[in-house]
């Protein structure tokens, strides 16, 4: 049967990737398939948002270079959070370089990412070495990455050829790759977790070509396992009522999608 049908439970015993395994438990336990994009410009407002909404996010995704103060004692703090609330954390860094290059920038730099996300996003362009790069550096530490097959920006060159390079390269990685960044069921494949963002219930688009479907659409037409949240959330007068509506949805998009 197909990845869509399947409900996380059944789908846990079917990936031997950890990652994927603790996250389809965190999503079962704390009834949430929302991951909030904190893309905020201080360390104040991160860790601020990451105690406020953990409890209804199965998965904080950053941009850490966006902020203006980051040092490695924010992201010390956000692993505490992270554990006090039982999150994992995703940071977006779309790493797209030669496996040597990357491998560099995933565990030194200023951002030392490999110490404290568990997921970052790859572009799969590279081919296989953009993969094996980061596996390298991630050594023995429990991590992975999650390949952006398509994007929710208007005029994306992601064709259903590089869609379909994405799944076989995934496929041929699947001691790393956790799953796909994507905008409809690109693998029915049950192991992998599809992460959808350019969802918002207020807003169609934004004024820099981001896309935006609802939360039920991701998750009944689009094939989201988990639904990517930013701006709807986090500039929303009451981020944490926002995030509870938005959790809510989606989960019982999800119940719905897997009752058939
Ligand atoms: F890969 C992608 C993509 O295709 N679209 C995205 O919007 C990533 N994103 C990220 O999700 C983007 O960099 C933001 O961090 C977030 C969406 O934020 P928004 O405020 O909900 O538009």
């Amino acid at each position: 049967t197909d990845r869509k049908d399947q409900t996380f439970e059944s789908r846990i015993s079917t990936t031997n990737h950890p990652l994927s395994r603790r996250l389809f438990k965190i999503m079962l336990r704390k009834k949430t398939n929302l991951c909030v994009a904190a893309d905020v410009a201080t360390s104040q407002q991160l860790l601020s948002l990451a105690d406020q909404l953990g409890p209804h996010i199965c998965l904080l995704k950053t941009h850490v270079d966006l902020m203006s103060d980051f040092t490695l004692d924010t992201t010390q703090e956000l692993k505490e959070l992270a554990e006090k609330h039982n999150f994992l954390l995703f940071e977006d860094r779309k790493f797209g370089d030669i496996g040597n290059t990357v491998a560099k920038q995933y565990s030194g730099g200023a951002h030392k990412v490999v110490e404290w996300a568990h997921l970052v996003t790859a572009h799969a362009l590279p081919g296989p070495g953009v993969i094996e790069g980061l596996a390298s550096a991630a050594q023995d530490q429990e991590r992975g990455c999650v390949l952006v097959s398509q994007m929710s920006s208007v005029g994306a060159l992601t064709s259903q050829e590089y869609v379909n390079g994405c799944s076989r390269l995934a496929e041929n990685h699947t001691y790393f790759v956790v799953g796909f960044v994507s905008q409809s069921s690109v693998s029915g494949d049950s192991r992998f977790i599809l992460f959808t963002p350019g969802v918002q219930l207020d807003k169609s688009v934004d004024n820099l070509g981001q896309q935006y479907v609802t939360p039920r659409a991701a998750v009944l037409e689009r094939g989201a396992d988990i639904i990517i949240v930013g701006r709807g959330i986090t500039q929303a007068s009451d981020p944490v009522a926002t995030a509870i509506t938005y959790k809510q949805q989606a989960f019982s998009a999800y119940e719905e999608r897997v009752a058939g």
